[in-house]
């Protein structure tokens, strides 16, 4: 495995995704009001980062522009969580309007490394689009976590870095994405696998859908790795008993961190880690008054 365990974990909470329906998930956040309550509720539960889909007044998905400009401006001001835009969107969202996420100027943003099939559907990442998104993010200055959902993502991200040099801030971060119907299995197997194929160096986290929400955690944590957990990943606490909100799954991730002697990593900290831009004046007062 890579290097030592790092001393503390970060914790990346993904609150609403694009999939679930609030009808079906009445805690999922999908106004900006509940988006902040949720993102500060989980901030004082041990998140660092938070993995953000926005949703329009009809609780639907959506990439535009405007609101996603709000809720960036609204998490720095309220919050002082790591905030990070997805460009996956939905299964159905155009290339275009993916790219136009970096206009409302995130610290960070998701970048899924391949095409990959998404339960019945298809999530499309093909290599002229990774290309230009993660040129986009070197010129704007945004840091790209790279999403990895299959081994051969891995080898795509090599050739990512190799033909396109370093991210912003120099420093390469992933996330591994398990367990998703046409992905690689939430395994501790698979997880072994594919962290011994990262970039020299590079940080990374896990997350397992679903039921493979706990073993992927565990297996992250015994490997040195960070965890990423929230509602867009997994519905159901335990056998039988749906989520009661993120909260309670950042709570989660805290206490196994702590178990395993690795406590919830500070937003100061993992913003060091990740090289963010320091870009908000309300960030920047708040570490002043310090
Ligand atoms: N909603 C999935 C199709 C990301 O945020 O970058 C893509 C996804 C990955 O959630
Ligand atoms: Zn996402």
């Amino acid at each position: 495995m890579r290097g030592v365990s790092p001393p503390t974990t970060l914790i990346t909470v993904a609150p609403t995704g694009a999939e679930t329906a609030k009808s079906d998930a009445p805690a999922l956040p999908v106004t900006l009001g509940e988006l902040v309550a949720t993102a500060q509720a989980c901030q004082t539960a041990g998140a660092a980062l938070i993995h953000v889909h926005v949703r329009d007044e009809d609780a639907r998905p959506t990439l535009d522009l405007a609101r996603l400009q709000d809720t960036v401006t609204a998490l720095r001001e309220q919050t002082e969580l790591i905030v990070q835009l997805s460009t996956g969107g939905a299964v159905t969202d155009a290339f275009e309007d993916r790219l136009r996420v970096l206009d409302a100027a995130p610290d960070s943003c998701s970048l899924t490394c391949g095409t990959v099939n998404f339960g019945n559907d298809v999530f499309a990442n093909p290599w002229a689009f990774m290309v230009e998104l993660y040129q986009r993010t070197q010129a704007l200055e945004v840091v790209p976590e790279f999403e990895l959902f299959d081994l051969g993502h891995v080898a795509s991200l090599h050739r990512l870095l190799d033909t396109c040099g370093a991210p912003y801030g120099g420093h390469v971060h992933c996330d591994l994405v398990m367990g998703v119907p046409g992905g690689m299995p939430g395994t501790a197997a698979a997880l072994v696998a594919a962290v011994q194929a990262l970039p020299a160096g590079c940080s990374w986290s896990a997350t397992g859908i679903g039921r493979t929400s706990l073993p992927v955690a565990l297996a992250a944590l015994a490997s040195g790795g960070h965890l990423r957990v929230g509602m867009e990943d997994t519905l159901t606490f335990a056998r039988g008993r749906p989520v009661s909100g993120n909260e309670e799954l950042v709570t989660r991730a805290a206490e196994l961190a702590r178990l395993a002697q690795r406590p919830p990593m500070s937003t100061d900290d993992a913003r060091a880690l990740l090289h963010i831009k320091a870009r908000t004046l309300a960030h920047a007062s708040r570490e002043d008054a310090r």
